[in-house]
Parts: C-alpha cells; structure tokens; sequence
C-alpha cells in the first residue's frame, strides 16, 4: 500500500515524458463557425482544450471575418491567408502572430481580383499566389514585402492552387486541373513547362513538402480502389527537369472506376525520387491540410471522422495519433506549426 502513491507518481512521470515533445509546440490553425465567420487561433499542445482567437471574428466593419488558406513565413513572424467569403473576391491578408489584431492588406491588390493560396519562398522573400488577376486562374510569385510582381508561372485556362515551394526553393509542386480533375505538378521556381506528378481521375490536393525535399504530402480521393504506383520506366510529360534531376518524380497511377460513390480524402505521401506512394493517414472521413512540423517528425492535419473537423497530429516515428482540437461547433481547419523553419 505504502508504495501505491510513488507507482502512480512514476505513471504520471512517464505519461508527462511521452508528452513532453509535443509540449512547447503551437500550431496557427483556422476556426470556422457555422454563421460563415472562421477566425485564426493559436493552440499551445500542451494546453489543447484552450485555443486562442489571434484576430477578432469581425473584421474593422463588424462583418464577420472570413480567414483561409493561411500560411506562415519561415520566420513564423508573418501569417498570409485569403480574407473573402468562399466564392466572393478574396484578398491576401498579413498578420503579426505575437500582436494579435490588426490586418494588413497585402500587395497591388485588383479590385475585382480573387486572390488567395499564398505559400511563402524558404528564404522568405516571395510569395507564391494564386490570381485571377490575368483573366485566368494562374500561379504567380510576388516580391513578398511589397507585392510586385516577379513571375507569372502559369497562363492558361486550367485551375491551378495549393503552391508549396520546395524547401530548397528550386521550385514549387502546385495543383492543375488541366487534364479533368485535380494533379500534382511541379515547375521550376524560374518558369518551364511543368512536370505532372499524378495522373487519375480524382481529386490528387493539398501537396506540402516534407522537410527533406524529397517526399510530398498530398491529400488523395479514394475512389475504392487501390492507388497503383507506375513502373519507373513508364514516360513523364517533360519539363523542370534541371530542378528535380534525371529521377524524375512521378507517378502513375490506375484508371478509377467512373464513379466514385463516397468522397473519402486520405493523406499519402510521394516519394518524388523513387515514385513510390505510401497512405499515412487514413480513415472513412476526410482527412486533408496536411502540415510537416519543421523537423518533420509530426504531420498534422484536419479531419472530419468524428463528425466535424478537428485538427489532429501524427508522429511519424512513433506512429501515434493524437486529436489536439475538440470543438463540434466549429470545423478547425489548416493547421500551421507555429516554429521558425
Ligand atoms: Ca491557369
Ligand atoms: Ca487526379
Ligand atoms: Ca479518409
Ligand atoms: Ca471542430
């Protein structure tokens, strides 16, 4: 009996040591209300039940705020995210993470424009956009203190979005609609004919890079049958080959049956050397947002399994998951490490 407390004294000790490199880690995320207003929060991990609001929920007219498609700059000093209701004109705006408040419009902003998706360059000095600015649904990189703009990087009636600069910034994967449905691309940060990465007929989202340069996280349909990775041999569609090398990154994958009866969302994750494609998250709900932390050991992301979405975070050594947000009204969305990268 005398030695009850000190067993249960050693279980907290190593329960709180599992814990202890999640602790001291933040994650920016946003929360959207069922009104239509979705606002920035911080969430310390070591505290999940208590998420902050960074800006107001009402914009300086009272409207309610409308955030999305936040990103962080690798400082983490800065969030860029679009500020417009879905389907309206969208507009970037910037916020200071550690002085929660005031938005700052960004950039030489159209009126009539719909700009949004920002993704910022590894040395923090372009933005990579998505614009209707050109008459057309295009990729663009702007100078990311003043908004000029340094390169259009598509100009065509496909649908591109979700730019993610590659670590290295020798270019950017990006998602096209050119060919029916949503694939991964990839082009050289100085423009060239872009190389496809995925080839099927659903919906391929989402890609980020993971720290190593190497490996792409996507957001994938499952359509109900398996992902088929192509044999290296099979031909790639040219282009950014000085960027990405010889091996060119690719993969090929099985026609889809016509319909796809439940839109299932998974996680995969590319090898963009070997071709090789591996599911990481996985369940009956749609899992998406995917977000390496800076020493890509944690993968976080949003999920609809329980019902609405909450954010969630997966620790690519260990293999364990953990619901970080746990919210029913409101979908908690785009989770950011809040870290310097
Ligand atoms: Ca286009
Ligand atoms: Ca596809
Ligand atoms: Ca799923
Ligand atoms: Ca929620």
């Amino acid at each position: 009996m005398r030695f009850r407390p000190l067993l249960v004294l050693l279980l907290l000790i190593s329960v709180a040591a599992s814990a202890d490199d999640l602790a001291g880690r933040r994650l920016l995320f946003v929360s959207g209300e069922a009104d239509g207003a979705a606002t920035l929060m911080i969430l310390d991990l070591a505290q999940p039940l208590l998420p902050r609001p960074l800006a107001s929920m009402c914009d300086e007219d009272g409207a309610p705020l409308t955030a999305s498609q936040a990103t962080l700059s690798p400082e983490a000093d800065a969030v860029a995210f679009r500020y417009g209701a879905p389907g309206g004109s969208g507009r970037i705006h910037l916020l200071d993470p550690s002085v929660p408040g005031e938005l700052r419009p960004f950039g030489n902003h159209e009126a009539d424009a719909d700009e949004g998706m920002p993704d910022w360059s590894p040395d923090g000095s372009m933005l990579a956009l998505i614009s209707d600015r050109g008459g057309t649904v295009d990729l663009y990189v702007v100078d990311a203190l003043e908004g000029e703009l340094s390169r259009r990087l598509t100009n065509d009636d496909a649908r591109e979005s979700d730019p993610a600069w590659h670590p290295d910034a020798v270019g950017l994967a990006y998602v096209g609609d050119a060919d029916g449905d949503e694939e991964i691309y990839l082009t050289d940060a100085l423009g060239g004919a872009p190389r496809q990465l995925t080839h099927n007929t659903w919906a391929d989202l989402d890609p980020v890079w993971h720290p190593d340069g190497r490996r792409l996280a996507l957001v994938t349909t499952v359509p109900g049958e398996k992902l088929v990775p192509a044999s290296p041999s099979a031909p790639d569609s040219g282009g950014a080959k000085a960027a990405f090398g010889p091996e060119s990154p690719y993969v090929d994958i099985e026609t889809a049956p016509a319909t796809v009866v439940v839109e299932n969302r998974d996680i995969v994750m590319l090898d963009t050397v070997d071709g090789s494609l591996e599911f990481v998250v996985s369940s009956p709900g749609s899992d998406i947002q995917p977000a390496f932390s800076a020493d890509g050991r944690y993968l976080a992301f949003a999920s609809d399994r329980s019902g609405d979405y909450e954010l969630y975070v997966y620790d690519l050594e260990t293999g364990f998951l953990k619901q970080v947000t746990f919210n029913s009204a409101a979908d908690d969305l785009n989770p950011l490490w809040l870290e310097e990268r």
